[in-house]
């Protein structure tokens, strides 16, 4: 998967720039072109070119799926219309009565889909921290079947021993979802791990310029593909051929833009770290943080997401958020341009009061593209302006 991959296998960036996405047979077209064709003619009732109607599926479509397949090393994938979308089709493999681990520190619109939606429909979940082998056999039952973890997680950038966890997951004879949205493919496969799953918000990196909303499941377990591809043409909560071309258009990029987000992530967190209104850092590429030697094991590199901690509580972190000048306050990240946000009021507001719920003086960065100086310079300003 290296730049330096053997003569014969093609390396990460050439899958990205090529998978899926050979010149037009018909026009030569370098870029593949974007199929807007809702429905696709037939010469005889059933006898097609493969594409019969455009929910089912798309050319282009069919090009992300492939190129975002041999990127995490899979034998297929199905992209959706947002990154929830695609782990709600990962979740209707279980079962009314079956129960599900979940990280205790997540997206929180991935638990509120766990809790909220599917817990209403039967489906009984139980928040671990995954980085505890002890706490995930303590808290298995006979009806669980599915583990779903993140690392790093959103917003604590803890990291997940994925070897360790799929050995014990299926040890006890269930899945391992992991969703690599904060890692990307780039930084770490998940599947060649031991995941069964792997799910994407491509709306973050993959697409990684803010201008499209997305998601994808990847799998080698051809039962696992047959059923996500039926609940995504069943439920038909798919991306359009825009928005599938613009995610491809964005992972031609994805190697580059991860190698200067990891290196100026690391420029940020030394900053932080340095500064005596900051608590913690909590950045895998640091010495102390707890899951760095795995972080070094099974990461290329420790990804472009820093989150801190600020010594004077919720109300200097809110006058932080609120004072930055180059760092947008917003929510998502994994994009070109450099985001701040307060997950406790934003991205993880709905899960206040359960488990997951994350500390007031905790700030979350996307380190973009810009230059390292400037983020450095405009984040010390905010903290010196908010009086910290
Ligand atoms: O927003 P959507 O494309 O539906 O993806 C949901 C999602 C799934 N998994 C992870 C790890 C995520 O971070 C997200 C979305 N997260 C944000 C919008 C955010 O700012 O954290």
């Amino acid at each position: 998967m290296s730049a330096g991959s053997d003569a014969g296998t093609p390396g990460f960036e050439t899958l990205a720039v090529h998978a899926g996405q050979d010149p037009d047979p018909v026009t030569g077209a370098v870029v593949p072109p974007v199929s807007v064709s809702t429905t696709f003619a037939q010469s005889g009732v059933g006898r097609h070119a493969g594409y019969d109607y455009s929910r089912s599926g798309n050319p282009t479509r069919t090009a992300l799926e492939t190129c975002i397949a041999s990127l995490e090393g899979a034998l297929g994938a199905s992209a959706f219309a947002s990154g929830l979308a695609a782990e709600d089709a990962v979740l209707h493999l279980l079962r009314p009565g079956d129960h599900l681990i979940v990280p205790n520190d997540a997206y929180g619109g991935t638990y509120r889909l766990v809790d909220q939606v599917w817990g209403r429909l039967g489906i009984t979940n139980t928040p671990v921290d995954l980085g505890d082998l002890d706490a995930l056999a303590a808290a298995w039952r006979p009806e669980t079947r599915m583990v779903w973890a993140e690392t790093p997680t959103n917003p604590r950038l803890g990291i997940v021993d994925i070897a360790a966890l799929a050995e014990c997951v299926h040890d006890r004879g269930a899945r391992l979802v992991v969703d690599n949205t904060f890692a990307t493919p780039w930084l770490q496969q998940p599947l060649a791990l031991g995941a069964d799953v792997v799910v994407h918000s491509s709306t973050k990196y993959l697409g990684g310029h803010s201008d499209v909303v997305g998601g994808i499941v990847a799998s080698n377990d051809e039962a696992v593909l047959q059923a996500v591809g039926h609940v995504q043409n069943s439920v038909g909560a798919v991306p359009g051929p825009w928005d599938c071309y613009l995610t491809l258009r964005g992972v031609k990029t994805l190697a580059l833009r991860m190698e200067r987000q990891c290196a100026t992530a690391a420029t940020v967190a030394a900053a932080l770290g340095a500064h005596p209104g900051v608590e913690a850092v909590l950045w895998p590429g640091l010495p102390d943080h707890p899951g760095h030697d795995v972080a070094t094991r099974q990461m290329r590199g420790f990804g472009g997401m820093v989150s801190f901690v600020v010594a004077g509580g919720e109300e200097i972190a809110l006058k932080v958020a609120a004072g930055t000048r180059l760092w947008t306050l917003a929510e998502s990240l994994g994009a070109v341009e450099s985001l701040i946000e307060h997950p406790h009021r934003m991205t993880h507001a709905s899960v206040a009061g359960s488990p997951l719920e994350v500390p007031g003086g905790l700030l979350r960065l996307s380190v973009g593209l810009e230059t390292p100086a400037d983020l450095v310079a405009d984040l010390l300003g905010a903290l010196e302006r908010a009086g910290s």
